[in-house]
């Protein structure tokens, strides 16, 4: 009797031993959450939140917390899917960043409400287990780029890698901007007090300087609008923003048109600004009712010339159809695919306007960029007229999208311009304030809360 109950216990031993195959066996987990309050207003606040995953991987993880106020709501996440029940808040991924290796980490973001006074959240679950490294309730992150770098000193001198845009590391990075309105109508917007804002409130990558070129723009005075162009691109740079410059090209829609213009703009423009590493070039915005061909042959010849001045800077080329990559002309990105343009270090533009332009463009994107490095030098919340109802969901959808493509974006237009496509309200030119969210559109509001979030670009 006292043998066999012996050798049971010994089995016992031995089983759980085996069930456990060692202390190695067991799952590690661990997490650790920064959340910060990026921005507050009456009522409202944003926040981001970067969820680390310090256990072992996970592919699929829901983030959970409770407010300590029964005031908090989330009224709309990203980078997730976002609920809430009663006081429970939950985040779980999407598709793009399920996967979480160990030290991984997942930036989400928010816009909610509060009354009260708006505590941050404790108790932060991944997975159901606590996230003990927690920072949230105490050490709020810095909300910007991380360490004292600003977009521009971080990043360097970018180069085309593969299908994306890399930075001084060689690591892809994705930049998030705004692009002006025409500088021929709307100079009033673009002085320092707005570009302070575009870069410390916004938290902005990029600034895009759209130059039109006909509509009383470049055409009309050739000298003027090229020093405007290079004083924008002084002011980008003096606050660490990259500088796109956007030969805006709309009527006619052959940039062969203004082939001479273009030459002679951009060879000025090239040599004075060839030491920065701040300046891309874009040759033409939207070309339209003109062949790929057509376009190929404009850019063979342009890019060449800006070449002989900046030989290292990224070079952005329009495509067919409004740089649609041919899709509004009824044709898509294997046109471009299979007769590239004949160039190092380029990149081609695609633009969307987020009410008319909805999953068939997503799907050319998401397959063109496969293949081609992609820029989203233009895109708007709204229709394709710059104006009509802001659509959110489809804006949220591209931007998703774009996000984890690491694809980099401008949207139409930090102005005060009389159409739901410009970020401010009219007559906000007129005044001193570009931070507030008094000062916002409803575009205004959902943009700024997705560039403004941080960047995390890569280091070494
Ligand atoms: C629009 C402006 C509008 C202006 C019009 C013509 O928002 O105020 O009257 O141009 O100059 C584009 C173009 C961009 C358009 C924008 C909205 O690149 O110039 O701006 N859009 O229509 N492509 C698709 C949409």
């Amino acid at each position: 009797m006292k043998r066999t109950l012996a050798l049971l216990a010994t089995c016992a031993t031995a089983l759980g031993l085996t069930t456990l195959a060692g202390p190695q066996a067991v799952a590690a987990t661990g997490c650790k959450v920064d959340y910060t309050i990026t921005s507050q207003w009456q009522g409202g606040f944003q926040a981001g939140v970067k969820v680390t995953n310090l256990g072992d991987p996970v592919s699929g993880w829901t983030l959970k917390w409770t407010w300590p106020d029964s005031g908090q709501k989330v009224t709309q996440g990203w980078n997730g899917t976002w609920s809430q029940s009663g006081s429970t808040v939950s985040a779980t991924n999407l598709d793009w960043n399920r996967s979480l290796a160990t030290g991984g980490s997942a930036d989400l973001g928010f816009t909610g409400t509060f009354t009260g006074s708006n505590p941050k959240p404790t108790g932060f679950t991944l997975n159901g287990v606590a996230c003990t490294g927690s920072t949230g309730g105490d050490t709020p992150t810095d909300p910007g780029n991380p360490g004292t770098g600003t977009p521009l000193s971080v990043n360097g001198q970018l180069k085309v890698c593969g299908v994306n845009l890399c930075n001084q590391y060689n690591r892809p990075i994705q930049l998030r901007g705004m692009s002006t309105h025409g500088i021929q109508w709307f100079s009033k917007c673009y002085n320092s007090a707005s570009l302070d804002a575009l870069a410390n409130n916004w938290k902005a990558d990029l600034l895009r300087i759209a130059m039109y070129v006909q509509e009383q723009g470049y055409e009309t005075d050739p000298a003027g609008f090229t020093s405007r162009v290079n004083s924008y691109v002084d002011m980008a740079e003096a606050r660490g923003m990259y500088a796109l410059i956007d030969f805006h090209t709309l009527t006619p829609g052959d940039p062969n048109y203004n082939i001479d213009r273009a030459k002679t703009f951009f060879a000025s423009v090239a040599a004075r600004n060839a030491a920065k590493k701040n300046v891309i070039y874009e040759i033409a915005n939207e070309p339209n009712g003109v062949s790929w061909t057509a376009i190929k042959s404009y850019a063979e010849q342009v890019i060449p010339v800006i070449r002989a001045a900046d030989p290292d800077a990224v070079v952005i080329v329009g495509t067919r159809g409004w740089s649609s990559l041919g899709v509004s002309d009824g044709s898509n990105e294997t046109e471009v695919v299979n007769n590239p343009v004949n160039a190092s270090n380029i990149m081609y533009a695609f633009h969307f306007y987020a009410a008319s332009h909805k999953d068939n463009y997503r799907a050319t994107v998401s397959r063109a960029a496969a293949k081609l490095p992609l820029f989203v030098t233009e895109f708007g919340t709204v229709s394709a007229t710059g104006g009509g109802t802001l659509d959110r969901t489809s804006t949220t959808a591209w931007l998703d999208l774009l996000d984890q493509l690491k694809i980099s974006y401008a949207n139409w237009t930090y102005s005060d311009a009389n159409e739901s496509s410009a970020a401010f309200k009219p007559g906000t030119c007129d005044g001193s304030d570009y931070s507030s969210s008094g000062v916002l559109t409803e575009s205004g509001a959902l943009v700024k809360s997705r560039i403004s979030t941080t960047d995390n670009f890569p280091t070494s």
